[in-house]
């Protein structure tokens, strides 16, 4: 039974029978990324004193060159993940290709690859802004003990075990699922644990809340700006609060909480909006579906689509699901 003082650690074996496939495989999967979660926490943390011990680029005390926290991140991540020599592949926002592991080692059985973007909302570090990383596992498809292809890492999002993100705010969180809801883990700085803070969480049904880049509002679908001027009307419970912090992992975890609709639309520049199907869209979509929340590029499930690349972008919006189905009622309409 899940307990509020309980740790992560504690947590996943307790909770490790319940899934679906018992090896202990994946458990020790997600407590390497929370490990490497930990890692990257305590660089983030030090953005802001970028000043005192030099920027990226400069070479710092001990003679090693800085590095950007995104690049910073995306070797943390690689590193811990190929090192416990837990899955056969990773593919990362931050790399142009995946990446293959112990291809030269016919015994190795792992059979997980992980997708996964390291840093994302990189630019509001400057800004002590919050940033997250987002992951998202599946299991391959092609046989065990052969180097892993393409084929493993293009599957449907409904195809997902597991995923989650880290939201480093004004605390570290870790949330994810393995497909039996959605659990939330505060880190205790002092002691270095994540404890079960937000056990199973649910979108609420219904919210007040949207976030969009107005900004870009001339080159949305009519669709989506007639939902924005809907959410503006002075109408019941509207017009809404617009939040938008320009970090998916948080714009995302302030609308779970509290009810809302994270919209990034295709738009004349951007045929098929910005964020990326595989790195961001599926693994957020799974973890809204799993907190009775919806996903959608608009007219389709996000987790239904096809993807014919790694780094293939797709509208994206995702919330409560009586907003999310508000807002496809205006695409449909404005088709
Ligand atoms: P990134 O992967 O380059 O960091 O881009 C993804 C981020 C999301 O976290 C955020 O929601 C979005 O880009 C903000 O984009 P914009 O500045 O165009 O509104
Ligand atoms: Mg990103």
């Amino acid at each position: 039974m899940a307990s509020k003082n309980q740790t992560l650690g504690e947590f996943i074996i307790e909770n490790q029978s319940s899934f679906k496939y018992t090896s202990g495989e994946l458990s020790r999967l997600i407590n390497s990324i929370r490990l490497a979660a930990k890692v990257v926490n305590h660089e983030v943390n030090k953005a802001g004193l970028v000043d005192i011990i030099g920027a990226a680029g400069d070479t710092n005390i001990q003679g090693e060159d800085q590095q950007k926290l995104d690049v910073y991140a995306n070797e943390k991540f690689i590193q811990t993940l190929t090192n416990r020599n837990i899955v056969c592949g990773i593919a990362s926002e931050e790399e142009d290709d995946f990446i293959t592991i112990n291809s030269q080692d016919e015994n190795h059985q792992n059979k997980y690859i992980v997708l996964i973007d390291p840093l994302d909302g990189s630019s509001n570090i400057d800004v002590n802004v919050s940033v997250g990383t987002i992951f998202s596992i599946y299991r391959r498809i092609t046989p065990v003990g052969t180097p892993v292809q393409l084929k493993d890492f293009l599957q449907k999002g409904n195809q997902q075990v597991a995923a989650g993100y880290i939201v480093y705010g004004t605390s570290t969180m870790l949330v994810y699922t393995t497909g039996d809801g959605v659990n939330g883990f505060t880190l205790n700085p002092a002691i270095g644990s994540y404890y079960l803070s937000h056990p199973n969480m649910q979108f609420p049904k219904d919210g007040t809340i949207y976030s969009v880049n107005e900004g870009n509002y001339i080159h949305f679908p009519q669709g989506i700006k007639n939902y924005i001027k809907y959410c503006q009307e002075e109408e019941g419970n509207r017009p809404y609060t617009s939040r938008y912090i320009g970090s998916l992992v948080s714009d995302f975890h302030r609308n779970m909480i509290k009810g809302g609709i994270y919209m990034y639309p295709k738009s004349s520049k951007n045929s098929n909006g910005k964020l990326r199907l595989l790195y961001e869209c599926n693994p957020m979509a799974f973890l809204a579906e799993q907190a009775n929340g919806k996903a959608s590029d608009g007219f389709t499930r996000i987790l239904d689509i096809e993807p014919t690349e790694l780094h293939q972008r797709a509208p994206f919006i995702c919330g409560s699901k009586n907003m999310v189905n508000k807002a496809e009622e205006f695409m449909l309409a404005a088709k």
